[in-house]
């Protein structure tokens, strides 16, 4: 879902990280949140990610999702440009995510970046936390979500093994 004035941005360090990420697009698809995804990365193209970065609050975004590997400094300098939450997704990466994981999460204190897991499920759980985060002023969102959460509690419920 792409829209002018997004709620939430989900930025990605490179196209090679939408595989995983685009588990973070189908999640706030399927809650309706006004989305954009983008490829920008904070050492290949970094005037670019501070110039979307710093327009964001202003155009009514609420929430950044920042996913990046290896040396993952893209959340960390996201967070620096704005006072909007960012969340942070470690990819997998020749080190299999923990550099990654290491690199976004121990952020200086001063300039915080909430760290999700690495891969798929860091991507659907950022998505979800920025779910969470519009739900506290959306009541319909709330409601979403709330049907979400009593889904996926039935599903486990109903569970046979074989
Ligand atoms: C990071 O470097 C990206 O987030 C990606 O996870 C990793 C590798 O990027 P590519 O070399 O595949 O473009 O910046």
């Amino acid at each position: 879902m792409s829209d002018q004035n997004p709620k939430v941005i989900v930025l990605m360090g490179s196209k090679s990280d939408w595989d995983i990420m685009q588990h973070a697009d189908e999640t706030l698809t399927r809650f309706d949140v006004p989305h954009v995804c983008r490829a920008l990365s904070a050492h290949r193209t970094p005037g670019a990610v501070m110039d979307l970065v710093s327009a964001a609050e202003g155009n009514g975004t609420e929430v950044i999702i920042a996913a990046a590997g290896g040396a993952a400094h893209l959340a960390g300098v996201v967070a620096a440009h704005t006072l909007l939450p960012v969340l942070g997704v470690p990819m997998k990466s020749a080190l299999d995510g923990l550099d990654s994981l290491l690199s976004t999460v121990q952020m200086p204190a001063g300039i915080p970046v909430g760290t999700l897991a690495i891969g798929k499920a860091g991507a659907i759980n950022a998505a979800l936390l920025a779910v969470a985060i519009l739900a506290r002023k959306d009541a319909g969102l709330r409601d979403q979500l709330q049907k979400f959460r009593d889904e996926q509690t039935e599903k486990v419920l109903n569970t046979t093994l074989p």
